[in-house]
């Protein structure tokens, strides 16, 4: 039966399971099974799996459920292995870095040195999930635009956690393993540099983040807007007169004078969420090491009262 389908009506497929392309790929390391569910039929494709473990999504699932145990079990021991403590405290309990005088060194196991165990699983959980998103990429023929976007959230992960902490000469830098305690980390890390909000680099990473916001609206509801046309199947679309595509490029062109095209406005969503974690690395990067106070440093630059 032919039938009107848009994101808001497609029909939740159940057929045999689409494995996916065999060509050229190696199906080894496929699960072999999958199957279907309606819930997430309802927020994107209805088929689970097959998904591809292969020897980086291993490593990465495990030594990522190491740090998330480590986190875990210390958690069990701050709680006095009493459950209705566990779970009444947990987002307060924190697994903590070493202290200052123990520089880049290892520290017994409950003063910092489980934290420095359970960092490096989570760094190596990092690392091969980004190896696993460049490696899938180039299995499937792909740009590898996902993987170098994720280098960029990974460049704030590693300046917050490593490049900072080891160009400052100790761990305590770092930040610690809780739901609260990395929210106080964060304040503190303001307080003591003179008030982050003076630091440019993190007022470009919020207009980024903000921007990104922004775009994302405009660029989802522009496509939703158009979906009655087809809008969402986008390729149909590009060019021709009277399309969604077309229909959605001259909504914007009326209202503000521009439009995105329908590949640029993806390089313009890539490029500020992007840029959100690029900046902001820097910005933590530069700050107790080339500036000790950003209040101070903006009295100095001349954007901030001399008071
Ligand atoms: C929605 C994708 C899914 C990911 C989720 C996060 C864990 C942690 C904890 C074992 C958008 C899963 C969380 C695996 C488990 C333990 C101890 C991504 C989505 C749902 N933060 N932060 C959160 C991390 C930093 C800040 C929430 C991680 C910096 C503020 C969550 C990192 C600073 C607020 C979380 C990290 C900072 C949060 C929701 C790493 C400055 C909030 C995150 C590895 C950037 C918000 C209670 C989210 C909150 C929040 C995780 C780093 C500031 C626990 C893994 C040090 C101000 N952060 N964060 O949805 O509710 O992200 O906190 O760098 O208000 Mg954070
Ligand atoms: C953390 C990238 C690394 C994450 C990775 C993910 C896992 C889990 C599990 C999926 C988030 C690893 C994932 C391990 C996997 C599952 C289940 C991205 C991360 C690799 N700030 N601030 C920012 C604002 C203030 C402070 C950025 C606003 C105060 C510090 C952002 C305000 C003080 C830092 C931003 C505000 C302060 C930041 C984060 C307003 C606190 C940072 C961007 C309105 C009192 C970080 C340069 C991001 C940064 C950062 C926004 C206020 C401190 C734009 C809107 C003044 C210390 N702040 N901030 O994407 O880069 O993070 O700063 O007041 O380090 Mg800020």
């Amino acid at each position: 039966m032919a039938e009107y389908q848009n994101i808001f009506t497609q029909v939740q497929v159940r057929g045999h399971v689409e494995p996916g392309m065999i060509e050229d790929v190696e199906v080894q390391n496929r699960t072999s099974g999958g199957g279907f569910s309606t819930l997430a039929g309802w927020f994107g494709n209805a088929q689970l799996g097959p998904i591809y473990l292969g020897t980086l999504g291993v490593v990465s699932l495990a030594t990522g459920a190491i740090w998330f145990m480590l986190c875990g079990a210390w958690f069990w021991y701050q709680a006095d292995l009493n459950p209705a403590v566990f779970l009444r405290d947990l987002f307060w309990f924190s697994l903590e870095p070493p202290a200052e005088e123990y520089g880049l060194g290892f520290a017994p196991l409950a003063e910092g040195g489980l934290w420095l165990i359970a960092s490096f699983f989570l760094l190596v959980s990092v690392i091969t999930w980004w190896l696993r998103t460049y490696m899938r990429a180039v299995a499937l023929g792909m740009g590898k635009h996902v993987s170098y976007a994720f280098a960029s959230a990974i460049w704030l992960f590693l300046v917050l956690g490593l490049i900072r902490p080891v160009l400052m000469g100790s761990w305590s830098h770092a930040v610690p393993y809780g739901i609260f305690s990395h929210l106080d980390w964060t304040n503190l890390f303001s307080l003591t540099y003179g008030n982050l909000f003076y630091n440019p680099f993190h007022a470009l990473s919020i207009v980024f983040l903000y921007g990104s916001a922004l775009l994302f609206a405009m660029h989802g509801a522009t496509i939703l807007a158009v979906s009655r046309f087809g809008g969402d199947r986008e390729l149909e679309q590009i060019a021709d007169r009277g399309t969604a595509s077309e229909r959605a490029a001259l909504f914007w062109r009326w209202t503000m004078g521009f439009n995105a095209t329908m590949e640029g406005i993806h390089r313009w969503a890539w490029w500020f969420a992007v840029l959100v974690t690029l900046t902001g690395g820097i910005g933590i990067l530069l700050t107790g090491t080339v500036v000790d106070n950003w209040y101070i440093w903006a009295q100095d630059h001349g954007f901030a009262p001399l008071n």
